[in-house]
């Protein structure tokens, strides 16, 4: 079985996890933390550079000791020492950990005091009032652990996009090389760009399905087999993800892409498109009846293009097909121009080792040259998120003018001044006025007092914008995939307030956060408020994420002039200046 980076990161992360559980010393954790997060990001296997005897120290985060523990996990596929730990501490205390928004003290109490071991022992624990009773842990903390076991419960299993991209890509390349496979593409809600999917639903064309679905049962990331005929199969990968493959004939190409990338209500609203018309549609083609009792004839099926023309529509983009408006749009020739990568011209959101980015400053400007970028925002943290060493404001004082200095020495990128300014419980930023002129771009963000009611938190974030000094707001609802479910806003009236303002709001195209989502940004949109999509890239490799933020806004209807950061940095520079 070969181990992926994402196994690696994974047992890493497993460890930082129980370390913490344990108390042990920070910087400890973080090591691990950062070290998982190193080798899920990076565009090479660690396993294959095991492999080839290279020096894996040079990855940075990657000291002696995780370069050995790479290499065990790597040849033996598991690690010691986390077994070690999983003896001392019970190994779903982590889980309690990433869902139940304990810190790891309590995690900990929780366990000595109550004996709790499971995410079941937990919530049988607040059921009973048990968790109250604990010193420093009170009514309210046994209130928010019975919400956030309870929502845990409800999320469906999904799978975020970036981790299922990296099996998808594989699976194409393998069907595709397979002799009798003509096409190979994903469907469903991963052609559409959802931010997590349900399950992968792929299509191939061939004439020998039989043979295609054997090859693919065989697979190697392949676990167990659901089911399995002569045109389809249903398994489940070694990573839990459920996997549908579906062979059409060619001539059936189209009309089987359409039907299986959905959106079910798409689906819908398109088959009563084609009852008006007197014609039938589904995953073979689009059939007129015969006059007489003979079989219906098939009068497209080949190509989506096709289909959709069938009806007067245009092609429609998957990333729009939610039944959100988008066959009207396509009838009246109003479909968006959707923004592509493409049309970005840079970054708006990026850290460096100044503060919790495990890159330099010239690593990051390299690396966006690289990327092709006109413009990078540097926009480390301020003081107040306690855990990374924010800049304050004489620190931030003599950043602005190292940056000022290396850009004065690039000439195919500007690197811009900027900050992630924490907005206090109040709504004041952490840093003085006087600083914050001085910067090319100021983003401001959340990342403290996210229980706030909503109307208290609503108006925290439009006294955040009064101040003159704020452009965006970043990650606006502070939301995790699979994590914290973000904060309580009337997200209309913030929207209007940033008009007003001219303030902007950004989408975060870390893979977790995708904040705002399509919903948000299509909201947006309609209020003629403008979204910088932005990186957040702690790293060389996460400034490679701005296409999952475009892909989100691509499903909120976004066109390139909707996206701030699609304009030069002088057009730029004016629209954002107040
Ligand atoms: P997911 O997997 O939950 O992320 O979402 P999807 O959209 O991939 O849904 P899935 O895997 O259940 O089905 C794939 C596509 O197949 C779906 O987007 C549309 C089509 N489909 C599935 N069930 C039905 C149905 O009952 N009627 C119609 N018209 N289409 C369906
Ligand atoms: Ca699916
Ligand atoms: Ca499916
Ligand atoms: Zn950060």
């Amino acid at each position: 079985m070969p181990v992926y980076n994402s196994d690696v990161a994974e047992v890493f992360n497993r460890v930082a996890a129980l370390l913490e559980i344990e108390g042990a010393n920070e910087y400890r954790v973080r090591a691990y933390r950062d070290g998982a997060r190193t080798v899920s990001t990076l565009s090479r296997d660690v396993s294959e550079m095991v492999d080839e005897g290279e020096d894996l120290t040079e990855l940075s985060g990657i000291g002696e000791n995780l370069a050995d523990k790479i290499e065990e996990i790597v040849k033996t596929g598991g690690l010691a020492q986390l077994r070690e730990l999983e003896q001392r501490t019970p190994p779903e205390l982590v889980e309690i950990l990433d869902i139940a928004g304990l810190g790891p003290k309590r995690v900990q109490i929780i366990h000595q005091e109550l004996g709790v071991t499971s995410l079941d022992e937990l919530q049988e624990a607040a059921e009973e009032g048990r968790i109250r009773e604990l010193h420093g842990l009170g009514e309210k903390t046994e209130e928010k652990i019975r919400e956030d076991v309870a929502r845990w419960n409800a999320a469906d299993n999904r799978t975020r996009r970036d981790l299922a991209e990296d099996m998808v890509e594989p699976l194409l390349d393998f069907l595709r090389d397979l002799d009798d496979v003509v096409e190979a593409e994903p469907a469903g809600s991963y052609r559409r760009k959802k931010e997590t999917i349900g399950d992968l639903d792929i299509l191939a064309t061939s004439e020998a399905g039989a043979r295609v679905i054997s090859e693919f049962v065989d697979y190697e990331d392949v676990e167990e087999v659901v089911s399995e005929g002569e045109t389809r199969a249903t398994v489940i990968f070694r990573s839990g993800l459920h996997v549908d493959l579906r062979v059409v004939a060619e001539g059936s190409y189209g009309a089987a892409l359409l039907y299986f990338t959905g959106s079910k209500d798409h689906n819908i609203s398109l088959r009563s498109l084609a009852l008006d018309a007197g014609l039938k549609i589904n995953e073979y083609g689009v059939w007129e009846k015969a006059a007489d009792s003979s079989e219906p004839t098939q009068i497209a099926g080949e190509a989506e293009r096709e289909i959709y023309s069938l009806f007067d529509l245009e092609w429609i983009p998957p990333e729009l097909r939610e039944d959100r408006g988008e066959l009207d749009a396509a009838r009246d020739g109003d479909l968006p121009d959707l923004v592509t990568v493409d049309d970005i011209c840079g970054d708006l959101q990026t850290h460096t080792t100044s503060s919790d980015g495990r890159a330099s400053l010239e690593e990051m400007a390299e690396a966006a040259q690289a990327l092709g970028w006109e413009y990078i925002a540097i926009t480390d943290h301020s003081g107040y998120v306690g855990v990374t060493q924010g800049l304050d404001a004489d620190a931030l004082e003599e950043w602005i003018d190292e940056i000022q200095r290396l850009d004065e020495k690039l000439n195919d990128i500007t690197l811009l001044r900027g900050i992630e300014v924490d907005v206090l419980e109040d709504g004041s930023l952490d840093l003085p006025d006087g600083v914050l002129e001085k910067l090319d771009l100021v983003i401001c963000a959340v990342h403290s007092h996210f229980d706030l009611p909503r109307p208290q938190q609503t108006e925290r974030l439009i006294r955040t914008m009064d101040n003159p000094n704020c452009h965006i707001l970043a990650h606006p609802t502070g939301r995790r995939i699979g994590g914290r479910a973000g904060l309580e806003l009337d997200m209309e009236r913030l929207m209007e307030a940033a008009v007003e303002r001219g303030c902007f709001v950004e989408l975060n195209a870390q893979p977790d956060r995708l904040d705002l989502n399509d919903v948000y940004c299509r909201m947006a949109k309609e209020r003629g408020l403008k979204v910088a999509i932005s990186t957040d890239a702690h790293s060389v490799e996460e400034m490679r994420f701005m296409r999952f933020g475009v892909y989100q806004a691509r499903r909120g209807w976004l066109e390139p002039q909707d996206v701030l950061n699609t304009r030069s940095w002088d057009d730029l520079h004016q629209l954002i200046e107040r």
